[in-house]
């Protein structure tokens, strides 16, 4: 793909637009960037990442920034309908995502893992695999660097291991990964895709181009995943943390089982993963997979398994006061994350849900509240329409904000109970991200003693 004096719009210029110009303008593009943020906002931040002499202009934050325009490359956060998205489509202009155009100058073998949760700890532990059997590794995409920027560099890793969202996967084409993981789809992000079906057929996409030579990873308790296995051309591997697989990971009572194409078995021990619940096993098995797909000796994983202590964010334990345990899963943005959040515990809940809706179906909830959680603490801009969702599972409590949601929490506690933020929402009501936010609930449940 050759991009000399290719004029290209890029939308949004958060992380991705950034890298993407960059990448661009050392190509030789003549970039258009727009944001809805005015320009003084990033001008700065533009102008200090190109090279020398890119040629790039700030374009007008609507159609008119497609003028001339042979490609545009919107960020992940701008949603398929945005109005410069739909007059490209009707005027013929091609639109790649950054992971799209990234992929076709890759040059280093991919593996891609997709799942509306989970996906961020088994990208990690994929990359602390291969980094235990010695390999270079760059891991990134949506957990944090995108794609695009080590496209734009020397490419020395041996794997690249990225975590791909439906975002990312929606302006994608030829996009094709060596290893493919799909962890399992649950609702999320319908205000942007339109539908959990087409969320869903996104999310599939991940698989489109793979064939015989490449291994798909599919979940085989994911009734939709499973599926979706039998259409599939790559070689599968599934893993089931609830029975037996022909080919793949199981869990059996105290042990996880791997059985090879060969129909060999590799075993593990269950307690060699030290991050909790039943979603972590199923996790550690999707990441073994890949891990053996990218030739890596069980030895070796089963070594960097026991060293992986979990994501920040994700299920964290963020201190004790007065017998209450305080848990972050600020990462928890979708009901999915929730129900994997408080099915890890046995001690009675606090839950804090609440921050921005993204149409989640909290009315699921219901019967594992009634079961688990004791207090709901709903906070933030959902706060109303999670309450009329989940009605009075279990007494409830509504604050404004996350801060007086954990002032609340902490009242109605009780020694034993563990106080869980899962809101279950983004976070953009209140914070610029999810991490922001973690980080806000930590340092107030360490001021709850004073
Ligand atoms: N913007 C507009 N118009 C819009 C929306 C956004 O101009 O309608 C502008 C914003 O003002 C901002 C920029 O676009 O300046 C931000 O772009 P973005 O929202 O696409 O975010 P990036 O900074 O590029 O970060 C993205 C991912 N963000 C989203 O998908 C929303 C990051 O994932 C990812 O880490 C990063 O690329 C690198 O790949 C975050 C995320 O929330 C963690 N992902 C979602 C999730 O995990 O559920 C998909």
């Amino acid at each position: 793909m050759d991009l000399q004096d290719k004029k290209v719009a890029v939308i949004g210029v958060g992380k991705t637009g950034l890298a993407t110009a960059r990448f661009l303008a050392n190509r030789g593009a003549r970039i258009v960037l727009t944001d809805v943020k005015p320009e003084a906002a990033w001008q700065e931040s533009v102008a200090a990442l190109l090279p020398p002499g890119a040629q790039w202009s700030a374009g007008p934050y609507g159609t008119e920034c497609l003028a001339g325009v042979d490609l545009v490359v919107p960020s992940p956060g701008i949603y398929p309908t945005h109005p410069i998205l739909t007059a490209a489509q009707e005027r013929g202009i091609p639109i790649l995502s950054e992971l799209e155009l990234a992929y076709r100058f890759l040059q280093t073998p991919l593996v891609a893992i997709t799942g509306t949760n989970g996906k961020t700890t088994v990208t990690t532990l994929i990359g602390e695999i291969l980094r235990a059997a010695g390999k270079e590794v760059f891991v990134g995409g949506n957990i944090g660097a995108p794609l695009i920027g080590y496209t734009d560099g020397p490419q020395e890793a041996d794997w690249a291991v990225v975590e791909v969202s439906s975002f990312q996967l929606q302006w994608a084409e030829s996009f094709h990964p060596h290893i493919a993981l799909l962890l399992h789809v649950t609702s999320d992000h319908v205000d942007y895709h339109g539908s959990f079906a087409a969320y869903r057929a996104v999310k599939e996409r991940i698989f489109a181009r793979q064939d015989a030579s490449d291994l798909a990873i599919l979940n085989a308790d994911d009734a939709g995943t499973a599926a979706l296995a039998d259409r599939l051309t790559a070689q599968r591997a599934l893993f089931c943390s609830t029975g037996p697989v022909a080919r793949g990971m199981y869990l059996s009572g105290a042990q996880l089982i791997h059985v090879l194409p060969s129909g060999e078995r590799e075993e593990y021990p269950r307690e060699m993963i030290g991050i909790p619940g039943l979603h972590n096993v199923e996790n550690v098995m999707a990441a073994i997979l890949a891990a053996r797909g990218c030739g890596c000796d069980p030895a070796t994983i089963r070594r960097a398994v026991e060293g992986f202590r979990g994501i920040a964010h994700r299920i964290e334990y963020a201190g004790e006061q007065n017998g209450v345990a305080f848990y972050d899963d600020s990462k928890g943005t979708n009901v999915g994350a929730v129900v994997r959040a408080i099915e890890s515990f046995s001690r009675p809940i606090v839950l804090l849900l609440g921050g921005r809706d993204k149409e989640g179906d909290f009315a699921t909830l219901v019967p594992l509240i009634r079961e688990r959680v004791r207090q709901v603490v709903l906070f933030g801009e959902a706060r109303e329409k999670i309450h009329a969702l989940i009605g009075d599972a279990a007494a409830t409590t509504l604050a404004p904000t996350l801060q007086e949601a954990v002032a609340a929490a902490w009242g109605l506690a009780r020694p034993g109970d563990i106080v869980l933020l899962s809101p279950g929402c983004a976070s953009f009501d209140e914070f610029t991200d999810y991490k922001a936010r973690g980080r806000a609930f930590r340092e107030w449940v360490g001021q709850l003693s004073s």
